[in-house]
Order: C-alpha cells, then structure tokens, then sequence
C-alpha cells in the first residue's frame, strides 16, 4: 500500500491504518482538503511557503486532537480572509478540514479574534496590552474543562498574523500544547517597493513581466493579486509601492488611480496599503502648470488637491515615495529647493489623511567631483530637523548601490532627528539575478547588525531602523521587490527566500538568518532532515560565495555596464565617471583598491569615531571591506598571510569552489524533493557555476595586466583572453532600464 507524502514521494503505508472505516474518513477528509485548497498542485512554487500540504502521521497524530474546531468570526472581510486561510492551512496540512463553530464546544478549539469580535475571547481576561494594533498572543489555555488554544489581538489584522503564526509553527512542526508567545512588529511601515513601469516592465525584474496588469485593470482583478496579499500578510508586510521610483507621472491620472483603486481594494483585507511612487514634475507633465517648485502655491495646491483626489478613492492610501535629483529624475533642486522644501510639500498634502512621504537619499550628481560614497550624506544631514513628521528618509543599506557586499551607509544614525528607513533590494540586481542561489538574509542580518557606535556601543543599524534609538514612533522599512509574473513569482525557488526573509526580518530586525531560512525551507520544502541540514548550509554560505566570485575584499561596482549582467572591471569613460568600474576599483600597477581613508576621500569621517577609527586603519578595517577603504600594494600581506594578490585570485576561486559544493549537495537531495523543482535548482545551478566562472577569469585575467604577478601556484590561467572578456555584449539581458 502506498501514498504520497508532502513531497511527492511515495512510502509503504503502515498497516495499523489500514482499517476501512478509518480509510473512508481519510478519504473524505483528503477531498474536503483538495476543495480548500484552490491553489495548483504542481511543485511549480506557486505557492511559495504556504503550500499547506498534509504533514507526515506523527505531526498529524500531534496536532489533529489540539487543532479540532475553529471558533472565529466571519463579519468583515479580514476575518473572513482570516478564516479562509485557517481553513485552507489546517485543511491542508492536517488532511481534514476543521470545523467552524461560533462558540468553543469541543476539546482541541482555536479561538481567533479580538475581545470585541470574539465575546469568549474578552471573558479570558488576556492581556492585550503592548500589542498595539498588529501584534497577537496565541496561547495554550484550559477553557472549561478543554484544552484550547487562543490567537488573540487588538484588531483583526493582528488575528490574521497570529493565525500566520498558528500555521507556521504547524509547518515547522513545532509543539503548539504549551504556548505562549506574544510578537508585535518592531518596524511600523513593512513595505515592498516594486521598481514596475506602467508597460508591465519591471526595472532590474527578472522574473518575468510586472505582476500589475494595468492595462486589464480595474474590471479584471487577477487572482494572483489576492494570493501576493496572502503572501505578503503572512510575513507581515503591511505596505506596497505599486510604481517603479523612476515615476511615470501617469499613476496620477484619473485612469490609474482607478486601476490603484482596485488593487487598494485587494489588499485592504489583508492589511496592505497602498503606496505610489510620485514624479517630482508632475503638475507640468499632467498638471497643466508652467513649474514644479515646491514654494509656489499653485504647485502646493495641485498637489493638496490631488492628495484629496487619492484619498476621495482610497481612504487608507498609504502616500507617496518619491526618488528626486537622482539620475536624471527631476526634484527640487531644479527649483532651487532643497530636498526638506519637496518632501514637506508633499507631507503637507498627505498629512490632513494620515499619509508619509518616504524621501529616498539614493542622491549623487555628476556635476559634484567628491566620492560618491560620501553625497547623500553631505546633501542630507544638513537638513536633520528640517524635515516635517510625516516624512522618512529612505537609505540604502550602504552607500553606493546594492553591491554585492557594502558597509553600512554612514546616514544610519547621522540623522537623529528624522526617521530614516532601511532600504534593502530583494531583487538580485547586483547579485546573479534571479539564476544565482544566493539567500540574502545573512547580508540583511549583517547591515542590522552593524554598530554605528553614534550613541555609545550597541547603536545598531536595527535600532536606527526601528526608531528606538532615537526615539521615532515613526519607522520604517522598504525591499525592492522580486516579484513578477513568473509562476515561481521570483524567477527561482530560492529567491522566494529573500523575500520571505525580507518580510520576516521587517518585523522584527533582530530575528536571525539562519533561523528563518529553517523555517522557510520546512515550509516551502520540507521538514526532512536529510533535506534541511545541508541546504541551510548551502544557503548560508552562498553570500560569501558571490561576494567571493563577483567583488571580493571590498572591491564593488565591477559589473556590466547598463545591464549589470556578468563581470566589466574594465568599464570605463561614458557619461560619467562613477558609472565606470574603473572609478571605483582604481587598479594600477602598484595596487587596487578606493582610498577613502582621511587622506583619500576621507569618507571614513562620516562614520562615529570608533567606527572611522576601525575603518580608516588598513590593520583594523574587516578584511571584508579592505579595498573599499584602502588602496593597497599587490605584495602587501593580507590576514591569511598571502599577498593581496594572491588573496584575490584565492578568493575568486574559493567561490567558484563554493558553487561546485553546493551543486555536489544539491544533486544528493535527489530524492529527498520534488523533481520539478530539483531540477530547476539543479539547472541554476549550473548556470551559476558557468557565471561564477566566468566572472573569475574575467576578473583575473583583467586585473592581472595591473599586478603584472603570476597566479599563484595551482590556480588555472583563464581559458580566454581578456579580450574576449571583453568583447561579449547582452543588448537584452533582462531587467536593464528603459
Ligand atoms: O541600483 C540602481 C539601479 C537603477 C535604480 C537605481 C535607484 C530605479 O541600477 O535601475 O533605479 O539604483 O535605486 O534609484
């Protein structure tokens, strides 16, 4: 007798259930759990982490008999898409749909709701304190005589993340008869950016077109919107920017607002705003109006005005995020202004309906000579103070763009009197695209982590963030999405994880990487031991892997030109000079590397004392960032005890070497996974290993004309010239910009 586990596999069924009448209920209860879950069953990652599949006999036996009734309300939306999930999930992995009542009349009950939706619920006397209004408390309690369990919260949107909750500890297969845990977000906006232009394009996407299909909205509601809302709420993101921050001042339309309406409309029950990202010119471009400047009234009123207009539509619109004097997009330095007068103008206009303005400082300018490292925060400090409540300034996690590994940016903690959000990219621009196995919650992890030293040791990133540093009730956190119309959403398995932990690590910055990339593989895979040990092994090596093969020892910005697809140390000259590589890797003869020390750019100085100290000292500086801040000799001596040199070459193969380990662990999973997505992952891997590759011998060969050095003893030559390197070209490599 056989039957199919969660994954696929099939396993002698063991005997003692074998009886007939248990068969038939079995039965019954497998139909009723395919009738709740509409989702596909093909292994095609569809449904990302909440694939709900029936958990093996032992969690069953577990957890059947603790999870037997569910007693919660149905009056609105969110408790109804609260049910819903309760009843797929349950339904799902216990094989049998739970039964629905409005009072607990049975052992082994689930109360899901508030004090004032749930009557019992307000009798128990629970302590709902400190929960504010997204947090929960699930606990195990004796309700008459019967063991039960609670998911308790203020609003209905703290029932609905503590029944994601119930669920993932069902997933993880972790006990649920003795809980008691309370979890409330540290960060207040949990927000996805998505960089979609209105022609579905999608700006550094590669996977597959936007999932925003503008131009069947709003009459058709694709239900892939509802399933990203259950995606989202289930890792607590509570915020989504629909429009790329390279604006099309179109959203603004009538006819788009409608379309943002509806979508509005999607998310609303599943406790997601709605943001847009806002064209800085956009009362001339569709205003009608000769200027954009933030002191004119009329400018002022247009904007008022177009505030009412969103509102009027959305109630709950959540404002605006807006990219200004940055590469080319217009702001209020075309006016004279600085970026306090445009954010303000706009807060002015939201404030009336409780909306933010998130400013992006992602500014530098091809007409200012100084370190690029060093603009945002010499354009933005100065105006600490400046700028009005309702507005956060977003920051990327290091200073110049995403690069596969950076220092934190020196703005965290430079500006004590404004919230700054944390901006990390999801979407692998800098970083494999979508094809390269990279899990990036240890490079999150090692942003929160970092210690600005502003306000003495342990002032970390994550504490900035949060706001408790400095005191802000206001805080924030914004990803640049992944997400497209691929059937996997992020273009592979694995990147699904960087979204989920993006989202997990949102809500509570000081969760831990490892931890969470457990949690999502027993969700989205499986709990097989077998299984999760080696690939969280994998996963976590994987940062250090690229960073090995693509920029290693703090070397940065060394891609293709305009795509940023595969290696380019050697881009140079074009428009300007911080879009080559060679500006930032300074290779010569002597050496590599970009002095930033205080007799280089000296943009070490924007850092608090401790940390310039460390950084600004070749001895101190982690090696990780050695050639970020220093320029050193080819035959100066690294910690390992090799020449810089030879470290480099080093480092480039032990990534290249890391790639081939994970192939070998991935292939004997075989087995232990559905083949579809094994073979998918083993497919990318292997293009990975080809890239990893390439970007070695490319690098190698093209740095080796500056060191002059031979390759140190057992390395292998580049099969190819460096001229050949040079001469490939990608005129559609995905994602570039339009
Ligand atoms: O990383 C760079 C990207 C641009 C992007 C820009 C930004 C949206 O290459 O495509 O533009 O950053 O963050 O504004």
């Amino acid at each position: 007798m056989l039957h199919t586990t969660a994954n696929g596999r099939q396993h002698p069924r063991p005997s003692h259930l074998g009886r007939p009448g248990r068969w038939l209920r079995m039965l019954a209860a497998a139909l009723l759990a395919l009738a709740v879950l509409p989702l596909a069953q093909a292994e095609d990652g569809y449904e990302l982490w909440l694939r709900y599949r029936p958990l093996e006999q032992a969690a069953l036996e577990r957890y059947r008999p603790a999870l037997a009734q569910l007693v919660l309300p149905a009056g609105n939306e969110t408790q109804r898409a609260t049910r819903d999930e309760l009843v797929r999930g349950l339904g799902g992995l216990l094989g049998q749909a739970p039964a629905v009542a409005d009072v607990p009349s049975a052992a082994g009950a689930v109360l899901v709701g508030t004090p004032a939706s749930l009557p019992r619920l307000a009798q128990l006397g629970l302590d709902l304190d400190g929960l504010g209004e997204e947090g929960y408390l699930i606990r195990s309690l004796d309700l008459d005589g019967r063991a039960a369990t609670v998911v308790a919260a203020n609003t209905d949107l703290g029932a609905l993340y503590g029944s994601f909750h119930l669920l993932r500890l069902l997933q993880a297969r972790q006990p649920i008869d003795a809980l008691d845990l309370r979890q409330a977000p540290n960060v207040k906006l949990r927000v996805l950016n998505h960089w979609d232009d209105l022609n579905r394009h999608v700006e550094r996407g590669y996977s597959g077109q936007s999932i925003w299909d503008w131009h069947r909205l709003p009459d058709w509601l694709d239900p892939r919107y509802t399933d990203y809302a259950r995606a989202n709420a289930s890792i607590g993101i509570n915020g989504t920017v629909v429009n790329n921050v390279n604006a099309n001042a179109q959203i603004l339309t009538p006819m788009y607002l409608d379309k943002v309406q509806a979508l509005a409309g999607v998310m609303r029950p599943w406790g997601i705003k709605v943001y847009v990202s806002a064209r800085f010119s956009a009362p001339m471009e569709i205003g009608g109006l000769a200027t954009a400047d933030p002191m004119d009234p009329a400018v002022r009123a247009w904007w008022r005005a177009k505030a009412d207009e969103i509102y009027a539509r959305i109630p709950d619109f959540g404002g605006f995020l807006v990219k200004a004097n940055s590469e080319g997009q217009p702001g209020p330095q075309d006016f004279g202004r600085t970026h306090a007068d445009g954010a303000n103008m706009l807060a002015e206009a939201v404030a009336p309906h409780g909306g933010v303005v998130m400013w992006r400082a992602f500014v530098y300018s091809d007409e200012e000579p100084d370190d690029r490292h060093k603009q945002a925060y010499t354009e933005f400090v100065p105006h600490d103070g400046e700028f009005a409540d309702n507005v956060l300034v977003q920051v990327k996690n290091g200073a110049i763009d995403f690069q596969p590994r950076e220092p934190f940016h020196p703005l965290f903690g430079a500006m004590p009197k404004t919230p700054l959000m944390m901006e990390f990219q999801i979407t692998k621009e800098y970083l494999g695209f979508a094809t390269h196995l990279v899990y990036l919650g240890p490079m999150y992890e090692e942003v929160l982590r970092a210690d600005t030293h502003v306000a003495g040791p342990g002032s970390t990133v994550a504490k900035v963030v949060d706001g408790s540093l400095h005191g802000h009730a206001l805080s924030g956190i914004a990803g640049v999405a992944n997400i497209g119309t691929d059937r996997n959403w992020s273009g592979s398995h694995f990147d699904q994880a960087n979204w989920y932990v993006y989202g997990r690590m949102a809500w509570d910055p000081y969760l831990d990487a490892r931890a969470i990339a457990d949690e999502w593989l027993r969700m989205t895979f499986t709990a097989d031991e077998a299984f999760v040990e080696p690939v969280l092994d994998m996963m976590m090596a994987s940062h250090q892997a690229v960073v090995d093969y693509m920029t290693p020892l703090g070397l940065h910005h060394l891609m293709g030109r305009g795509h940023h697809y595969g290696p380019g140390p050697w881009v140079e000259g074009g428009p300007r000079a911080d879009w080559t590589s060679v500006y930032f890797h300074r290779a010569t003869r002597q050496g590599i590397g970009f002095d930033r020390t205080t007799s280089g750019s000296d943009a070490v100085s924007q850092y608090a004392p401790p940390v310039a100290e460390a950084f600004n000292d070749p001895a101190r500086v982690p090696e990780e960032f050695l050639l970020w801040f220093h320029h050193r000799p080819w035959t100066s001596t690294v910690a390992s005890g090799r020449t810089l040199w030879d470290e480099l070459v080093h480092r480039y193969s032990r990534g290249v070497g890391q790639v081939e380990r994970m192939q070998q662990a991935w292939a004997g999973l075989r087995g232990h996974v559905d083949a579809e997505r094994h073979h998918q992952v083993e497919r990318f891997l292997a293009i990975q290993r080809k890239e990893a590759q390439w970007w070695r011998d490319a690098s190698v060969a093209y740095f080796q004309t500056f060191s002059g050095l031979p390759l140190p003893e057992g390395e292998a030559p580049p099969p190819h010239s460096l001229e050949y390197y040079k001469s490939l070209e990608f005129p559609h490599a995905p994602g570039d910009t339009q």
